[in-house]
């Protein structure tokens, strides 16, 4: 296929100059491109050309250490190129053999030796040199693992609430996230011709995804309320699980979420996703296949920026984009069954599930699991995986949960996570509520720091919480080192988006539920302006709040911001 045979949107200009990414989709052999012959050129550690942005749609990023890019540089070195992989985990379950082998790989074949877990329930490779990527490809197979489209203009990592407790509606979430990821995955065969050596295929088609992929990426949940922990604003799709005497029954469908903006566009905005109703069970797959295919034909392939399902909506009205999606599924939504979200954390320490198994949940500040000094993480989780008879899920909270333990091996298993740190009672409620992406060093896009500084601005926080009495409670405060939003700062109750070194966009007035966008209270600022701003309003909430009364909840009452109703209109009002 030529540039030329690239089909206008038939709802955007016909005229209009694709973005460059239409280009090389088309251009790269249903995503074959020529990532082969790249892999074996020494010459360089990275990718060349259309190559890098290929190895995104097989769950890679071409990236390199930004701390060590100017020396490299001065030492006129190309910068020390490495790619971070990222795992397709429905609904992030894990079985301990699959985690013992990713934990070797971890240890002996990445820069940084982590294994980083993700608001997206996946685990992440950090540094991994060009010739180890096919091996890396190899042993995840060998295990039953993939990465076929975690990243680029497709479906994502489908997530599902982890939610072991109630464990038959669990399973049954869980095996339609599995299906829903399946069902709209690409059909290319790229990925095993490339990494596993597969049999050399012709594809001519894509009959879900389209020939030239989607227009940008593209993300679902499978949630059960009430827990809304894997944030289903955030996502392009949700299948809200409708339960009638704990079985499932259908779904509400939520479409149109997204949070990532551009600072200084106001065409940009964090938008929650608007409800278009109730289908039953059966409806799922085709439901889920016309709200993809709308948006790969509807959606804005000339501006990236404006490309998401949540700016079709706003463009051509989330009415007609139902309509279309009923009239190409054949199937009408019925009314919305009710439903509430009350939360969104998780459930720390050990639950019983009523299948009568044990669960337990440690909290990993920020994912990243390594072994630090005096908290041997990963070691930790190796010793557990090594006798453990249930599996492992990640939450999108980026914590771990030891799920489906028989109760005569508690004692052990919580023994060893005490002595790795893996429980540790002094972490006080507002670190567990508390997220940062990835930012600084790896990703390239960082403004400002985000993991490496959260913990400093929780130690700040829980000083003000003490302070002003309200120790106990807790503020979902989270930190991103960009407007992208990757750690869903537009979504917490006190989110700082990094602007430049050391400065933030400070929002308020999410809500606990995730059910309302934060809006702009300082900007461009320091720790030196906006510490002190809390002090006062985290004093203030502490006497005047009513009841139970959260912190978002507060300043929004108090006026101290406005309420985000309609992102498009008032976001940047
Ligand atoms: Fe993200 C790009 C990390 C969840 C919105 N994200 C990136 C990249 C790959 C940078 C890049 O493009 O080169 C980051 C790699 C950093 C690194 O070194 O690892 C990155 N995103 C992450 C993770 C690892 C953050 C984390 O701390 O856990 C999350 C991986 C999820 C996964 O397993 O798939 C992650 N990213 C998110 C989320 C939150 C979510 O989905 O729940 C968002 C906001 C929700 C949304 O999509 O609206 C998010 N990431 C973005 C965007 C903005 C997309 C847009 O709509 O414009 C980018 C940049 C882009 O796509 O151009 C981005
Ligand atoms: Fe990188 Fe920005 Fe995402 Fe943080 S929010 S991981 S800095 S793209």
């Amino acid at each position: 296929m030529s540039t030329s045979d690239i089909k206008p949107n038939s709802k955007h200009d016909a005229n209009a100059k694709f973005a460059d990414n239409e280009r090389l989709k088309t251009q790269s052999n249903f995503l074959r491109g020529t990532i082969e012959a790249d892999l074996s050129d020494q010459l360089t550690g990275g990718f060349n050309a259309d190559n890098f942005q290929l190895i995104r749609f097989h769950g890679m990023y071409q990236q390199d250490d930004r701390d060590i890019r100017p020396e490299r540089n001065k030492q006129k070195l190309e910068p020390l190129h490495n790619v971070m992989l990222r795992a397709r985990m429905p609904g992030g379950i894990i079985q301990p053999q699959q985690w013992l082998a990713i934990d070797e790989f971890a240890a002996d074949k990445t820069m940084y030796g982590s294994i980083r877990l993700t608001t997206r329930q996946t685990f992440q490779f950090h540094g991994v040199l060009k010739p180890n990527i096919k091996e890396m490809h190899q042993m995840l197979n060998s295990v039953g693992i993939d990465s076929i489209a975690t990243a680029g203009d497709v479906n994502r990592n489908v997530l599902c609430t982890t939610n072991p407790v109630e464990s038959e509606l669990h399973q049954e979430a869980y095996d339609w996230a599995t299906k829903i990821s399946e069902h709209l995955l690409p059909h290319t065969k790229a990925y095993a011709e490339i990494w596993l050596d597969g049999e050399k295929t012709e594809t001519t088609e894509e009959p879900i995804l389209g020939s030239t992929y989607l227009p940008r990426k593209f993300k679902t949940t499978v949630t059960i309320p009430p827990n809304n922990e894997v944030d289903v604003h955030a996502n392009d799709l949700n299948f809200v699980a409708i339960a009638d005497n704990g079985k499932l029954v259908g779904f509400n469908v939520l479409v149109g979420g997204g949070l990532a903006m551009t600072h200084g566009d106001t065409a940009t905005y964090p938008r929650k996703a608007d409800d278009f109703g109730f289908i039953s069970l059966e409806h799922t797959l085709k439901i889920a296949e016309h709200v993809v295919s709308v948006q790969r034909d509807w959606g804005n392939r000339a501006n990236r920026k404006n490309a998401k399902t949540k700016y079709t909506l706003d463009t051509f009205g989330s009415d007609n984009f139902k309509a279309e999606v009923e009239q190409r599924a054949g199937v009408k939504f019925e009314d919305s069954r009710p439903y509430e979200f009350t939360t969104r954390g998780d459930r720390f320490g050990w639950v019983e599930g009523i299948d009568g198994k044990h669960h337990l949940t440690v909290f990993i500040q920020n994912g990243r699991i390594l072994d630090y000094p005096n908290q041997p993480l990963k070691t930790g989780c190796r010793k557990i995986a090594e006798i453990h008879q249930g599996d492992f899920r990640m939450t999108a909270n980026q914590n771990l949960i030891i799920a489906g333990v028989p109760a005569e091996q508690k004692a052990e298993i919580e023994k060893i996570a005490y002595e790795h740190g893996l429980i540790d009672d002094s972490h006080t409620n507002q670190r567990k509520a508390s997220m940062a992406c990835v930012s600084l060093p790896t990703c390239p896009l960082a403004m400002a720091e985000a993991e490496r500084y959260l913990s400093d601005l929780v130690e700040k926080t829980e000083a003000l919480l003490d302070k002003h009495n309200v120790a106990d409670d807790d503020i979902i405060m989270r930190v991103v080192g960009c407007p992208n939003g990757c750690g869903r700062a537009m979504l917490a109750e006190v989110g700082l988006v990094g602007k430049g070194p050391g400065k933030y966009n400070v929002y308020l007035g999410g809500n606990r539920e995730g059910t309302r966008v934060p809006k702009l209270f300082l900007e461009n600022v320091s720790e030196d302006v906006y510490v002190p701003a809390l002090d006062e309003l985290i004093g203030q909430w502490s006497k005047e709040r009513n009841n139970g009364e959260c912190f978002g909840d507060f300043v929004i009452r108090k006026g101290i911001v406005a309420e985000v109703k309609v992102s498009k209109t008032d976001f940047h009002a």
